[in-house]
């Protein structure tokens, strides 16, 4: 498959997706989002597999939805065409996806970033939702998820006066999972990814789905559900093989089934 605004590539069991609009410092038009979503689809079918990465560019992670595509829609059309209702299908990913940012992540591209399972900063990545200095909110779980990330007195500071993170202070809130110096950001992220997809793939995305349920779940329903995929899991080849191979002293070799 062939796409206008991203790049796709595979390194090993890792797929990497690269948003290229670099002119546009990775603006998130409907065309590029769609593409985005359609390949991260195409990697979770896809049994070769087992983690995926985000990154933008140097500069730009993405600097949120594209303005000049937005600015003189109608209530109509926005309700009509919903756009940013194509990015809730990154939620159904199964396997986990990281965000390599570097540079700007704002308004959509922060919230993409939010909507990864981890971030990889680079030192020069700076996170901010400033859609209210152009009249809206953020639309794509920018209020939902940044609380959730870093709790609600910095958030309410990022989104209502627009205080953009460092990647320093993003590591201190707990948005980030590690930064690292600009040229390493991308290898980190591949690097990262590659460590995960080595493991029990089944179990990598059971874990991810009960993490990610426990912001969206009562503590008992996500108590409850946790012990049923946590015995699912005795179905699996993978789990007799990797407590066998525990007992035997010897390395697992995962079939993902
Ligand atoms: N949309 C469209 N074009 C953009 C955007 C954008 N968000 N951001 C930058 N660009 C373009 C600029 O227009 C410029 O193009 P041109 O050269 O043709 O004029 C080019 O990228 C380079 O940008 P700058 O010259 O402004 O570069 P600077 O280094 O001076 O500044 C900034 C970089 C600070 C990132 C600045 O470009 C900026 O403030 N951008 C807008 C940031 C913003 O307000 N983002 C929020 C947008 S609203 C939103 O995201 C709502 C989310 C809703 C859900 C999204 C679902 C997809």
């Amino acid at each position: 498959m062939t796409y206008s605004h991203i790049l796709t590539e595979t390194r090993g069991r890792v797929g990497l997706l690269t948003l290229n609009r670099p002119l546009a410092l990775n603006a998130l038009n409907n065309a590029l989002v769609t593409e985005l979503m359609d390949a991260l689809a195409a990697y979770d079918a896809d049994e070769g597999i087992n983690v995926m990465v985000i990154a933008g560019s140097q500069r730009a992670f993405a600097a949120g939805a594209d303005i000049k595509e937005m600015a003189d829609k109608s209530i109509q059309q926005m309700l009509d065409t919903d756009p940013t209702a194509v990015f809730g299908r990154i939620r159904t990913i199964r396997k986990p996806v990281i965000a390599a940012v570097s540079g700007w992540a704002l308004g959509g591209g922060c919230e993409l970033a939010l909507s990864c399972d981890m971030i990889v900063a680079s030192e020069s990545a700076r996170f901010g939702l400033p859609e209210v200095t152009i009249g809206v909110i953020p639309g794509a779980g920018g209020t939902q998820r940044l609380p959730r990330a870093v709790g609600k007195a910095l958030a309410m500071e990022m989104i209502l006066n627009n205080r953009t993170l460092s990647a320093a202070e993003a590591l201190q809130a707990g948005l980030v999972n590690r930064v690292v110096p600009p040229e390493r950001f991308l290898d980190e992220a591949l690097l990262l990814a590659t460590e995960i997809a080595s493991r029990a793939p089944l179990a990598i995305q059971a874990a991810k789905q009960m993490i990610n349920q426990a912001y969206e779940r009562p503590l008992q329903d996500g108590m409850y559900e946790e012990r049923q995929t946590f015995y699912n899991l005795f179905a699996s080849h993978d789990q007799k093989e990797g407590m066998a191979a525990f007992l035997e002293k010897r390395k697992p070799e995962w079939q993902g089934q």
